[in-house]
């Protein structure tokens, strides 16, 4: 297996738009960003990822960009972004961007000619097409963001493509023409110095050429069979490569959801010259009741058999991102540990330990190593976004469920949990802004932030601190081999890693209540690298707290 240093690296994950405010108006910002790096550099991270800073009408915070080489005049200016670029480098760490170029917004200038005429230089930039007559869309596939992925456009009486809302279009990836375009404004940011791509639906960009009507299980047809993994994502990819990422010492990872190990192996093969890496969403996108939306928990033996899978069919193969939570996905805690009180810090580091302990490139998302919680929605107009709001529209008010039914979903998977401000401090809103927060602050700021756990050296920050520093001194954590125990066990999650003369045992219990467990005889007088409990095990009970965890090491 390739030594490289993004596969040693560890990344961390900012919402521009939440994560620090400086000019009072309630909106995090770049100047923000750069004020706080030495957070970032006392936890320890090596590398940021920033999702889009880029110009945009915000019809889905930053994800519909309508110019990318500017910056949102919210955020900052270039020179702001260029002073954070430097200042991170100062400090040895490292930026990537998010790209988001499956589509534009649709205030985009190439947009915006695209739609003026059939003849227009730019309209082939997008997916047109005729609707089966002037009432009834090509065919009945359903957005990510409700409705149809269709949109009638007066000017010409034709329908454009978009996958997500109505402000985001379809690009043309079969013009080489828009391929051109983007590794153009992909090389403009290389030459300024940025470290990376964080590519956003990228296995999403290369469409089949028949767009027939989709199987409807929900409220539409099932855009994927032809959307995702289209016929020439891969070509697009290797060209991609060759044009630009070839050219960098930058580091790739393509969102790419519903991706198998299979075409994972295509996307991120050592080989391949496609991406550096997978971020894959099965461990958290195979919960759904409607659609995404359920409010139960996920059984351990699932999750365990999808993530054991995905370590060992990518072993010495291809290389995956590691992650509980992101700014689409609830907070961690609240998901898979236990978020009350009594069991918030345990649990918080017990998830920590499971993830950061397996093979891949972990991901903390900001406020994580802090562990920030779901926020307790009480209404519908607490909602900021665009999927939330779509969605409880169409399940609910207009749609086939009871609120009773809907609303413990929504809140429970809202994508907003994951929004709301960072919490620096026990001043009012957090620390996160003197001004009117954009998105309401978790009321229970004052018992956790980041001022309290810095100080705190049995804080969930001081154990992600750890786990990072650990990470940096045994190798066996970034390249040994992997394999699941006791797999039919619905409370612990048990694994151990090997790499020639060292093995560890991992150990997580999922339980809020004791378990039994005993230490494997190999593991007996093996060293404790980190624990969330003193002593790390009890050896005369051999019961394992609620939430416990430890990792051994053993050296032969
Ligand atoms: O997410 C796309 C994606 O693959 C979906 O699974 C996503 O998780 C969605 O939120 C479903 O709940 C990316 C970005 O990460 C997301 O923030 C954007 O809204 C989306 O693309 C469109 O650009
Ligand atoms: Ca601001």
């Amino acid at each position: 297996m390739k030594k490289t240093w993004w596969k040693e690296s560890v990344i961390y994950q900012i919402y521009p738009r939440s994560f620090m405010d400086s000019n009072a108006d309630g909106i995090g910002d770049l100047k923000g960003i750069t004020s706080r790096l030495d957070y970032l550099k006392y936890l320890g991270i090596d590398v940021i990822w920033l999702s889009p800073v880029y110009q945009s009408p915000n019809d889905d915070n930053g994800y519909d960009i309508s110019d990318y080489q500017a910056i949102m005049q919210e955020f900052g200016t270039m020179e702001d972004f260029d002073e954070m670029l430097k200042e991170a480098h100062a400090r040895g760490i490292r930026i990537v961007m998010d790209l988001v170029v499956n589509h534009t917004s649709d205030e985009h200038q190439w947009f915006v000619e695209s739609r003026k005429s059939k003849e227009n230089d730019y309209r082939d930039y997008y997916i047109w097409r005729e609707g089966k007559d002037p009432q009834t869309p090509p065919n009945n596939w359903g957005a990510c963001f409700g409705g149809s992925t269709w949109e009638y456009d007066q000017t010409t009486e034709m329908y454009y493509l978009h996958l997500f809302s109505k402000k985001q279009p379809d690009l043309n990836w079969d013009n080489p023409k828009v391929r051109q375009e983007v590794f153009d404004l992909m090389t403009w940011w290389c030459e300024k110095g940025i470290d990376g791509f964080r590519m956003d639906v990228i296995s999403m960009i290369s469409k089949t050429k028949e767009m027939p009507d989709g199987d409807v299980n929900g409220l539409y047809g099932d855009f994927s069979p032809y959307c995702v993994h289209g016929p020439h994502v891969h070509d697009y990819l290797k060209e991609m490569n060759q044009k630009v990422l070839s050219k960098y010492d930058i580091m790739t990872v393509g969102e790419t959801s519903g991706v198998t190990p299979e075409q994972a192996k295509r996307y991120a093969g050592e080989d391949e010259g496609e991406l550096n890496m997978v971020f894959q969403f099965e461990h958290v996108e195979s919960d759904g009741k409607y659609g995404k939306w359920t409010d139960q928990k996920f059984p351990l033996t699932s999750l365990k058999e999808i993530l054991s899978r995905w370590q060992t069919e990518l072993y010495g193969k291809a290389w995956n991102s590691l992650f509980w939570d992101n700014h689409d996905q609830p907070r961690a805690v609240s998901r898979f540990g236990n978020d009350s009180p009594q069991h918030l810090t345990a649990s918080a580091k017990m998830l920590a330990t499971c993830l950061h302990m397996m093979q891949g490139t972990p991901y903390i998302y900001q406020g994580e190593e802090l562990g920030m919680t779901n926020y307790p929605f009480q209404n519908p107009q607490e909602f900021r976004d665009i999927e939330s709001i779509h969605a409880y529209k169409e399940w609910c008010v207009e749609g086939p469920l009871s609120y009773e039914t809907f609303w413990p979903c929504l809140i429970y998977k809202s994508r907003d949990n994951a929004r709301t401000p960072m919490q620096w401090d026990n001043t009012e809103h957090a620390g996160f802004t003197t001004g009117t927060p954009w998105i309401a602050v978790n009321p229970n700021y004052k018992e956790i932030n980041a001022q309290i756990q810095t100080a705190d050296p049995d804080s969930v920050f001081h154990y992600y601190k750890k786990l990072i520093s650990l990470r940096k001194q045994y190798p066996v954590i970034i390249y040994g081999s992997y394999e699941l125990l006791l797999k039919d066990s619905e409370e612990l999650f048990i694994y151990t890693r090997t790499l020639e003369h060292e093995k560890l045992l991992v150990v997580c219990s999922f339980s809020e209540n004791p378990c039994s467990f005993q230490i494997p005889d190999e593991f007996q007088n093996a060293t404790c690298l980190i624990s969330n409990m003193t002593p790390c095990y009890s050896e005369e009970t051999a019961t394992l707290r609620p939430y416990e965890a430890f990792v051994l090491l053993k050296q032969s």
